[in-house]
């Protein structure tokens, strides 16, 4: 056993303070978001914002991820698509323990495989809307592969998730659904983001996740095309063109916009699929956390 596993296996308060910093540190905690003008989100996210941090870890090197739990209740991050041990994969019924409220804990772990993966709190929301996946905890889990297999100039992270959600009658079964006030790329809601800039003839790597508890999302790039290079995170046999992309909760999709971009992309459309409204909905995309080359 090394210091790492011990101290993970052990995981008391003392102990950890004694311990090497972690390489991972997240923090939940109650959070305002202006997704808009005047339209003030309540959730709780991961070290003050949602989506939390894109975290990029090389694939195969043991990390640390300490998580404090500034809430009232117990946590649990899972780590989505990581092929860990279930001690520390974050799901309580297969054996993680869980972040105590106003505690922390430590979870080591070797992420494996390579590919766009990411975390989320693992509790259940019942009824509560508020609650789990409902809530702001949510981000990129990206292992870098030992060699990137498509290149690419920029890379931009894609999160979309529904906000206030509430419960909703639709159909003639009177079954109750989950519908949302707000829809939302990134920090901002449809229409209040920033465009996504690029430079002529850039290949833009394009890393998407419907991080919606319930709605399948779809997205598209007006007038241009997706070439769809990984499915949750795996690479597929071919790559594929795409016009626009579906994608169910918890999916992931790698595409690269194709060479067809010449100035700009000035619109990303995003539309809801039936059954819920059939309606479209248009915007600009949210700035995504990172700065592209210039
Ligand atoms: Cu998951």
């Amino acid at each position: 056993m090394n210091r790492r596993e011990f101290l993970a296996s052990v995981g008391s308060a003392a102990v950890l303070r004694a311990a090497d910093p972690p390489d991972i540190i997240l923090r939940i905690s109650p959070i305002e978001l202006e997704i808009a003008p005047k339209t003030i989100i309540k959730t709780v996210g991961y070290n003050g914002s949602a989506p939390g941090p894109v975290l990029r870890v090389p694939e195969g090197k043991p990390v640390t991820a300490e998580i404090h739990n500034d809430t009232s209740s117990p946590e649990l991050v899972h780590w989505h698509g990581l092929m860990i041990p279930s001690e520390v994969d974050g799901s309580a019924e297969e054996g993680t323990p869980m972040v105590p409220a106003h505690g922390s804990r430590r979870y080591t772990f070797t992420p494996r495989p390579s590919g766009t993966r990411w975390y989320h709190s693992h509790t259940r929301a019942g009824r509560d809307l508020k609650r789990a996946t409902y809530s702001g905890q949510y981000g990129f889990f990206y292992i870098e592969p030992k060699s990137d297999p498509a290149p690419f100039d920029a890379e931009v992270f894609l999160a979309l998730h529904g906000w206030d959600p509430y419960f909703s009658s639709m159909g003639e079964d009177s079954g109750l659904e989950v519908a949302y006030k707000h829809h939302f790329i990134n920090s901002h809601a449809l229409g209040h983001g920033e465009p996504i800039r690029v430079k002529q003839g850039q290949r833009v790597m394009f890393r998407i996740l419907n991080a919606s508890a319930t709605l399948k999302h779809s997205i598209g790039l007006g007038g241009h095309k997706f070439n769809v290079v990984a499915l949750d995170g795996n690479p597929v046999p071919e790559p594929r063109e795409m016009e626009a992309i579906d994608l169910g909760p918890a999916e992931r999709v790698d595409a690269l916009a194709s060479s067809q971009i010449r100035q700009r992309i000035g619109r990303i459309h995003r539309f809801r699929k039936p059954p819920l409204f059939g309606s479209r909905v248009h915007g600009h995309v949210g700035t995504p956390p990172l700065e592209l080359p210039q």
